[in-house]
């Protein structure tokens, strides 16, 4: 029936409803309205900066009216919604986006110009918001666009981050610097604060056990955490999801006892201090760091979500039982793992629901995604700092180990060793909570990211828990990329040329990615080739321009652009390519000036961030820096070879460079790599992959066919044996690849600079070499080989690129959302019209 207006007059709250502003003139008129009321300023005093701000205002109304939609349509129809918790949130610029989605760029891009500006100069106005570190990060910022532009109801959850990802510098001897990135120093047009969105969390205090099983949790820190919501539309829909962040602030602004006291510093301590939780985003990627303060950001960020989403559910009125019928919480990766006991502490603490209820409807109610299976990135937390910081999660934790251990003993009696490899609790000084352990057992369902990640899983860290539930609870969703950022809105020129070849709107392979298959036919088509060789060739030249304008050197645009950008890491292998390029250099220079114009000229970029404490990562990037230089200096080799690393790698910078690849390089240890996300855009630009038998590439490798991309190097299954070889029975270096003993021993001999300098990098290749360089550097150098042959033709190279494109539509982030909404979450779409 007709639903009754909840206030005042009906007639004149519905004259008062605003239309979308999507003609030039509405929009004209409403960027202008913005210069002058939100900004309060005019045409004479509006620069690049205040004209973005006012259209990305303009853009942001229209967003908005969809959100407020959407968000009605969640209330009224009561959608069983997923949230998906991640720590990290790695969006890049929001503008671009928003008028691609909203469909109105043409019509923005008309009125800005009506106005004296150019799109394209306001859109590079926006800072990045880069809350993450890399893939995981990223990835969770792919789904958000996904579920809207799949109409499906879900909302993340992350934290508010004051500064982002920090700002990388390189020092005048090639070392990384840390900057701070203020990114919220200007107006952050795409946000809206919830004044009326807040709740309390606790902190430290004293949790005391009542009769009835229960607890009471006093005393201690009290914060607020007040919400802010970020919309994200969906392409070619009015959905418009909501990413909402908590930001920390204090309870009651100052410590008023202690101010009164006349103690103004202590009362301002507190206030800082609550502050303090959501100033920074920690820059590690697959590693723990075991800071309290890391905690309680995750226990933060945890609890206000919770008391946000039972807030919701209680509204509904249903019985707790009925949680996990209009409730699925993701947890990505473990560092959301204490919403586990958080939900368990308010339905029994709170809502007073017996405990073996409580846990039917937590273990319905959460999924978890593990990202890897790096031994130092599990995270656990020392027993000790967790009971000071969390006292009643901590029981609550003891006691659903117990049940758990009990049941284990009932399936296997008397397997001691097996209870104490599968408890919650590490034994040892300190004790230790296993979070995996814990997110494994507190959830529905765990699925790792790609193929072998999820076959990987099963066999190590959940092996034992494998036994216990069976195998049905264990899943793999490989990941994926959404080809609106990824495709269409970095590479507009190949997005241009696929709609007019495939002869379809490009809202439909946009949102059907397979449609791309339909490239095929035209692989062998000259025409075509040619189209598709051009489309490149603009992409290498405005990265070409971009690196003149920043390190103020010019680019050979003509030159194979071979593109290996990622955080620094041991596992991921940048030092493999950087000693491949130094091989390259040298065997350039033993060539004469006739034998070196046979070659194949190459321009190699390096990008990524080191966490600020990974000395040896850090050491990577300095020698490439100064391998660079000797390179990039060289009159012999300056044509057939350079090398830069572009500092600051974020978002956006990405989406200059994965347009511009011929090659791309995901080079990881086999079986260390989880997924990777990066090959996937890449390969859907067209750029051919060369790694390793490694995460999503095995996969990509299966779709596109092998004798498209090359493989190298040994695979998952030989690396524990060679591993223990190393340890065991370790080979000289010399011996085992002499042509990887002559590239350490040029730099250790300071043919790049004080050679001393890089010893402590060099010595992790000649002692264990655990990420076995020694072992697949031969294959890899054999393999560049075979990429220098196959570049030389370039009928059969531009066909390879065309068939790498069109057979990605399985990477799209939409297969990925669809799969987990209805193989996990059981969630459906839900229509906004
Ligand atoms: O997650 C990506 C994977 C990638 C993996 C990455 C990741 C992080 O960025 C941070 C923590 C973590 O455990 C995993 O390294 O292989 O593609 C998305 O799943």
């Amino acid at each position: 029936g007709k639903e009754k207006w909840p206030r005042g007059d009906e007639k004149v709250w519905k004259d008062g409803l605003r239309a979308a502003d999507d003609d030039v003139p509405s929009i004209t008129k409403s960027i202008v309205h913005h210069v002058q009321t939100s900004l309060s300023r005019q045409a004479y005093n509006l620069d690049d900066l205040g004209a973005y701000q006012a259209t990305a205002l303009s853009a942001k109304d229209n967003m908005l009216l969809n959100w407020n939609e959407t968000q009605l349509a969640y209330t009224r129809k009561q959608p069983k919604r997923a949230y998906y918790l991640c720590i990290e949130y790695l969006m890049g610029r929001t503008f671009d986006n928003a008028l691609l989605n909203l469909g109105l760029k043409d019509q923005y891009h008309e009125g800005v110009g009506k106005l004296g500006f150019n799109l394209e100069d306001l859109l590079t106005q926006e800072r990045d918001a880069a809350l993450g570190n890399g893939g995981l990060g990223r990835l969770a910022a792919c789904y958000l666009d996904s579920s809207s532009s799949q109409e499906l109801p879900v909302w993340g959850y992350s934290l508010r981050y004051k500064y982002g990802i920090f700002q990388q510098l390189i020092a005048p001897d090639g070392s990384q610097l840390e900057a701070p990135d203020p990114w919220l120093e200007h107006l952050n047009p795409f946000e809206i604060p919830r004044y009326d969105v807040q709740y309390e969390i606790r902190f430290y205090g004293q949790a005391e056990r009542t009769a009835d099983g229960r607890a009471v949790w006093s005393g201690g820190q009290e914060v607020l955490a007040l919400a802010y919501d970020v919309m994200i539309p969906g392409y070619g829909t009015k959905n418009t999801n909501n990413l909402r962040l908590w930001e920390s602030k204090p309870k009651r602004g100052f410590d008023l006892q202690s101010f009164n006291a006349g103690d103004y510093e202590r009362a301002v301590e507190a206030s800082n201090s609550a502050e303090a939780i959501t100033s920074v985003l920690y820059p590690n990627d697959n590693t723990t760091f075991g800071k309290e303060l890391r905690l309680k950001q995750q226990y933060f960020w945890t609890a206000a979500s919770l008391a946000d989403i039972i807030r919701r559910f209680k509204s509904l009125e249903k019985p707790f039982s009925a949680l996990p019928d209009y409730a699925a919480i993701q947890l990505n990766d473990t560092h959301p793992t204490l919403a586990i006991p958080e939900l368990m502490r308010i339905l029994v603490d709170e809502e007073e629901v017996p405990w073996n209820s409580a846990w039917d409807i937590v273990t319905n109610t959460f999924f978890f995604t593990n990202h890897t299976v790096l031994p130092e990135a599990l995270e656990k937390w020392p027993v000790p700092l967790f009971e000071h910081l969390l006292p009643r999660h901590l029981q609550i934790i003891y006691d659903i180990n117990m049940t758990f251990l009990q049941s284990v003993e009932k399936k296997f009696p008397g397997d001691r060793e097996r209870l104490s490899r599968m408890s919650l609790i590490e034994e040892g000084f300190p004790k230790q909570i296993r979070m995996a352990y814990l997110a494994i057992i507190g959830s529905r369902k765990v699925n790792g990211v790609a193929e072998l990640h999820s076959q990987l899983l099963k066999a190590t860290i959940c092996k034992d828990f494998v036994e216990f539930y069976g195998i049905s609870k264990f899943g793999n969703v490989t990941n994926g990329v959404t080809p609106r950022r990824w495709l269409d809105q970095c590479n507009p020129g190949l997005s241009a040329l696929i709609t007019e070849t495939l002869k379809i709107p490009k809202s439909e392979w946009l949102k059907d990615l397979k449609k791309l298959e339909g490239l095929i036919k035209y692989a062998d088509d000259p025409q075509f080739q040619k189209k598709w060789a051009a489309v490149k060739q603009t992409n290498k030249e405005r990265l070409a321009q971009y690196v003149e304008a920043t390190l103020g050197v010019k680019v050979n645009a003509k030159a194979m652009f071979d593109v290996q950008v990622k955080r620094l890491h041991e596992y991921k292998r940048q030092t493999l390519n950087i000693f491949g390029v130094i091989h390259r250099y040298f065997t350039l220079k033993a060539m004469t000036p006739e034998e070196r114009k046979k070659a194949n000229p190459r321009v190699v970029f390096f990008a990524g961030k080191a966490a600020p404490g990974y000395y040896i990562a850090k050491l990577v990037i300095r020698l490439i820096v100064n391998v660079a230089r000797v390179v990039n200096a060289d009159p012999d080799t300056k044509d057939y070879l350079e090398v830069y690393f572009l500092p600051d790698y974020s978002v956006s910078l990405a989406e200059l460079l994965v347009p511009a690849s011929n090659i791309s390089q995901h080079i990881s240890t086999a079986g260390t790599e989880a997924s990777g996300t990066s090959n996937m855009k890449f390969c859907l630009n067209g750029g051919l992959l060369v790694g390793t038998v490694d995460g999503a590439n095995i996969e990509i490798g299966e779709e596109i066919g092998e004798e498209n991309v090359f493989f190298f190097g040994h695979l998952t299954e030989a690396v524990e044996d060679l591993r223990y070889q190393h340890t065991y029975h370790p080979v000289p270096i010399e011996q085992k690849c002499p042509a990887l003993a002559h590239v350490l021993n040029e730099i250790s001999a300071g043919k790049f600079g004080d050679g001393q300098t890089y010893e402590p990098l060099l010595n992790t290749v000649r002692h264990h070499d655990h990420y076995l360089l020694t072992e697949d550097f031969q294959s890899y150098i054999d393999a560049l080989k075979l990429v220098d042959e196959a570049y030389l033709n370039q009928t059969t190279w531009l066909k390879k690129s065309i068939i790498t494109c069109a057979k990605m539509g399985k990477f799209s982030s939409d297969r990925a959302i669809l799969d987990y909404a209805e193989e996990y979450w059981s969630i459906e779409p839900l229509k906004v019209e």
